[in-house]
């Protein structure tokens, strides 16, 4: 005889009011311990929620726009193993009783409109017209507490809201700043955008930005405005290497794995890493120490139809060719199955963005902050290079090395890329 278990949301780390944005099941499918059940998307990834356990599902408490938090009611199932049923799954949660319910609907209800109603710190554009900046109560507490203007800071929450956090990394990206002075980020405020309506020169169609690019969006943008960038190029010789490459395809095939350039990439960049220890490190939130970073997890940007998004190759100076080109298959395809998990995108050293795949000759990366320094790669190209009195044919590979100059001097950007260059233009470097 089968008994009906209820499937809660298990802790999915610090997210609240996750979207469901897809159901992986529906009534009457049987499914096994582990199977995903359904996709949530957050300000940082998408994830499959599985089944506690094997059985049949008999309903599906939540749909497609709903917003799940930890201990919310995902699902019935029918479960015919009495001893598994018996068993507390660990993510079960107390459901939370009809009135707490209640009140706690009342509260987020009063929070929208004080939300909506102009605040009585509005702030104000650099035109001199009132921004409506959506914030929560406590969240505008918070920045009153410490002087923000919420106008200027770039939320990360649904619609553009503001959160806490928002308002956190603000105050620390100023404070960041104030080697110079103590000069707020106002100091740059630009002027507000201007609504426009495009529609009176042609058709327009509106295309909502989905979250990963809006998250994004409002990284690159504090990255921009907060970390003083320079690039420096460069371009290695990587004949030999791209020899080697074309040697080890195979073999790398034989064990399910690419032989691309991302690999060596990788490899090497851990080493470089490893000799200029200042490239891999971050400031504090003081602005004033440099944490070292004793492990080399190295950033790999995927450019997905959703946006682009980073996932991270942990301990890349403990791995070999094959594990890294394995690891960067298994990270890029969930990046555009949108498979990533929080812990995926979490704890990055270092950046690579490839478009070399792609094309284009050079371009200026923008440093993934906190970490304080990128790497761009474009596209090999075969160049005549001037070798012992004539031109020789090489294979060339453009590199392009952001970094914050806050924490890099140029001379050091320089001695990086160069030994960059060197590693991937004879590998065995990489083991001295
Ligand atoms: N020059 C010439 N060819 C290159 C190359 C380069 N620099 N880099 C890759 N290639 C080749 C690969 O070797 C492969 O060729 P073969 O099939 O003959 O081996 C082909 O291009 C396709 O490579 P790939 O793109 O499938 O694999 P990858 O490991 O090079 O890159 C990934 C993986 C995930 C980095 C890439 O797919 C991607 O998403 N790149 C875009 C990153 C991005 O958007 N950055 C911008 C961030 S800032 O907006």
């Amino acid at each position: 005889m089968s008994v009906e278990r209820e499937v809660r949301l298990p802790d999915i780390g610090d997210f609240e009011n996750v979207d469901v944005i897809e159901l992986l099941v529906k009534p009457g499918d049987r499914v096994e311990a582990e199977q995903s059940l359904l996709v949530l998307e957050s300000d940082k990834a998408t994830m499959e929620i599985p089944a506690p356990f094997a059985g049949v599902v008999k309903a599906l408490k939540v749909g497609v726009g709903d917003k799940v938090s930890e201990g919310a009611l995902l699902a019935i199932m029918a479960v015919e193993d009495a001893s598994e049923a018996a068993t507390p799954a660990a993510s079960a949660q107390p459901t939370l009783r009809g009135e707490e319910k209640e009140k706690e609907k009342e509260e987020e209800e009063k929070e929208e409109k004080e939300e909506l109603a102009p605040a009585d710190l509005a702030p104000y554009s650099a035109s001199g017209a009132p921004i409506r900046a959506h914030a929560s109560p406590s969240v505008r507490r918070v920045a009153r507490e410490f002087g923000v203007d919420l106008a200027l800071v770039p939320g990360i929450g649904p619609k553009g809201r503001i959160v806490q956090e928002d308002v956190q990394g603000y105050v620390r990206a100023v404070v960041a700043q104030r080697g110079a002075a103590a000069v707020p980020i106002a100091g740059v405020s630009v002027a507000a955008p201007v609504e426009i309506d495009f529609a009176k020169w042609g058709p327009t169609e509106l295309a909502p930005l989905n979250r990963v690019r809006r998250v994004a969006s409002a990284n690159l943008h504090r990255s921009w405005v907060t970390v003083p960038h320079v690039t420096q190029h460069d371009e290695a010789d990587v004949t030999e290497l791209e020899a080697f490459r074309e040697a080890n395809k195979e073999e790398a095939a034989a064990r399910g794995a690419k032989l691309t350039f991302l690999p060596f990439l990788v490899k090497a960049c851990a080493k470089a890493l490893h000799e200029f220890p200042h490239f891999n490190a971050s400031l504090d939130h003081t602005g004033e120490n440099l944490i070292l970073k004793r492990y080399y997890h190295i950033g790999v940007a995927v450019d997905t139809e959703h946006g682009l998004v980073v996932p991270v190759v942990r301990d890349a100076d403990r791995k070999g060719l094959f594990e890294l080109a394995a690891e960067l298959a298994e990270l890029s395809a969930r990046a555009r199955e949108r498979r990533l998990r929080p812990e995926h995108l979490q704890g990055g050293t270092f950046s690579i963005s490839s478009l070399g795949g792609i094309g284009g000759s050079a371009f200026t990366p923008i440093v993934n902050h906190p970490e304080v320094a990128i790497l761009g790669v474009s596209r090999m190209a075969w160049k005549p290079v001037w070798r012992e009195g004539t031109f020789v044919p090489r294979r060339l590979l453009p590199l392009s090395l952001s970094y914050d100059h806050r924490v890099i001097d140029g001379a050091d950007a320089a001695r990086f890329i160069t030994r960059l260059a060197a590693l991937l233009g004879d590998l065995r470097r990489i083991l001295l």
